[in-house]
């Protein structure tokens, strides 16, 4: 591939020290993977940016640009499986700064969704994930059903998902809005956190272990990148006003990067979301709602739809406050989600439906 252009402004300009690939990530759990493309002699790498069809690969040694090789890209194009963001894959060096990719390991943990549109497919937004901090900003945007429907899309990932309020600065009553929080607050760890004010960042710290990987997820604006650079303690990220006119932030962080910290562990930024249709089975999200599932057991009818059926614990539960209309409504529509998305899927492959590239879904990321 000729130099310049593209690909020197992709690569940073400071590269990192030297790291064990411990450090990267790497575990026993990709080792054996690994080992029939050693025999072919290629060598491991994890992707910590990209860019349409370009990706930068850490090995330890070194960050290389690499593409994927011709077989690779035709199999994932027919097949789907492009790398993403935290992927290890298997390259073959091509020059001291070039490699071309030839292979993809397998994920310990994926968080997905289904690509923005009318396209029946997954997409995998970070790969190889230990902690997702599920980040929402205490003002005037903060929305608990949506934190909800995060932290339910979250559970089929692998992923450990921790909801991080950042903002308390800025926020009178934070105990109130935990408490909006509902049942999801004694599923999911919730931490308190003002990026602005320096206070809760501790608390984040302490998911950020050598060898572990915690990815920063939520819509734009809520201080993922803040975050980040006091983690970092140096102004790496580009941070962004907040638009008053619209109330939301400008979509300041435009791609999925994954920072090696020196001295153990790695933070991933991505940029704000502005949906997360839903990729999985239903089975995920009644994980998220298991206060709803149990009161459904109680149900005198086994099929009852919690409407007009006498002796319905559900709406017992509303009538007595104990469960709120706004969390019901959200599991119901995730639910119809999950099972319009199973019947597209099945269409799918009825009409042998062929992914497309990375990089053309410019909608994540708006
Ligand atoms: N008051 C207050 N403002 C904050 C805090 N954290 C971040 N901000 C501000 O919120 C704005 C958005 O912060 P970013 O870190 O760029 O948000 P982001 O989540 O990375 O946004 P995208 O990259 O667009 O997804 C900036 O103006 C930050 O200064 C906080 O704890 N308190
Ligand atoms: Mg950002
Ligand atoms: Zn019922």
């Amino acid at each position: 591939m000729p130099r310049g252009g593209q690909i020197d402004t992709f690569l940073p300009t400071a590269t990192l020290p030297q790291l064990e690939l411990s450090d990267l990530g790497w575990t026993d759990f990709f080792d054996g993977r690994f080992a029939a493309h050693e025999a072919d002699g290629l060598r491991p790498g994890r992707v910590l940016s990209q860019e349409k069809l370009l990706y930068l690969v850490h090995d330890g040694k070194a960050e290389l640009a690499a593409e994927l090789s011709g077989r690779f890209r035709h199999d994932a194009e027919q097949h789907g499986g492009f790398p993403a963001v935290g992927d290890w894959v298997a390259f073959k060096p091509h020059s001291e700064d070039h490699a071309i990719i030839h292979a993809l390991l397998p994920r310990r943990t994926a968080i997905s969704r289904k690509v923005p549109g009318a396209e029946t497919a997954e997409q995998v937004i970070a790969a190889n994930i230990d902690t997702v901090f599920l980040v929402a900003g205490l003002d005037q945007e903060f929305s608990p059903r949506r934190i909800e429907r995060y932290v339910a899309a979250m559970l089929g990932s692998g992923a450990t998902p921790v909801v991080v309020l950042n903002k308390t600065d800025i926020c009178p009553d934070t105990a109130a809005a935990v408490g909006q929080l509902g049942p999801i607050s004694a599923m999911v760890a919730v931490l308190q956190a003002s990026a602005a004010a320096g206070t809760g960042l501790d608390a984040i710290r302490s998911y950020v272990r050598p060898g572990e990987t915690v990815a920063f997820v939520g819509s734009s604006g809520v201080g993922k990148s803040t975050i980040i650079n006091r983690l970092l303690g140096t102004e790496r990220q580009q941070t962004g006003e907040v638009s008053k006119a619209v109330g939301k932030g400008r979509h300041v962080t435009t791609r999925r990067e994954l920072i090696p910290i020196p001295g153990g562990g790695l933070l991933m930024d991505t940029p704000g979301l502005r949906e997360l249709q839903l990729w999985g089975d239903e089975s995920n999200v009644e994980g998220a709602f298991e206060d709803i599932e149990a009161l459904a057991r109680e149900c005198r009818f086994r099929d009852c739809r919690h409407e007009l059926e006498p002796g319905c614990a559900v709406r017992a539960a509303l009538e007595t406050g104990t469960l709120t209309p706004e969390r019901l409504h959200n599991f119901e529509k995730m639910q119809r989600e999950l099972r319009f998305l199973a019947k597209r899927q099945h269409w799918a492959k009825m009409k042998k439906h062929q992914p497309r590239p990375p990089g053309s879904d410019s909608g994540d990321d708006e």
